[in-house]
């Protein structure tokens, strides 16, 4: 009986640790707004819901929304701030718009029907690089606030630290399951 006990306890320990584990070093997809989605019916303050998330690069977000009433335009951060929709880097209008993260920065974007973006229909994501997972290049993400632009500079591929990583923690994982198997 003990000895089921124990096997469940490893067993449930293993599961929290992978999905700690991935939740931690693979691309996450975010819903901009969650449940609400890109709305101005329900208030959303997307400021403070972009805040709570921490953007890698490889991330997505997700903009759903009814795209007979809104749209996606990706501005500059001036024309984020007046809410000028007139000339935006890019555009998406289908209802559901997956976009990846593929630099470090800061990205804007707001709805380009009149009145929605000064409704607070605006977002902003800062985006900071994969491999600032990794502990020893934690420096780098301080430095991010400061200057980003100096992070579009090309980086070395950020799998070779989650590898290492992924190694010691399997072992840390199956010396655990051991001890608590007995
Ligand atoms: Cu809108």
């Amino acid at each position: 009986m003990a000895l089921v006990a124990k096997r469940e306890l490893a067993c449930f320990f293993l599961m929290m640790m992978i999905m700690a584990f991935s939740g931690a070093c693979m691309a996450a997809t975010y819903i901009v707004g969650d449940s609400a989605g890109w709305t101005i019916q329900i208030p959303v303050d997307y400021t403070k819901w972009s805040s709570t998330n921490n953007f890698h690069v490889g991330d997505k977000i997700v903009f759903t929304y009814n795209k007979q009433f809104h749209n996606v335009l990706q501005v500059t951060h001036q024309n984020f701030q007046s809410c000028n929709a007139t000339s935006p880097i890019a555009s998406y209008t289908s209802g559901s718009d997956s976009i990846t993260l593929k630099s470090p920065g800061n990205f804007y974007y707001l709805c380009g029907v009149p009145g929605h973006c000064q409704a607070g229909q605006k977002v902003p994501i800062k985006v900071i690089r994969a491999s600032a997972r990794s502990p020893s290049l934690a420096p780098s993400e301080s430095a991010l606030s400061g200057s980003p632009s100096a992070f579009i500079a090309p980086s070395p591929s950020p799998s070779s630290a989650p590898i290492i990583q992924s190694s010691k923690f399997w072992l840390a994982v199956t010396a655990l399951a051991f001890y608590l198997i007995g």
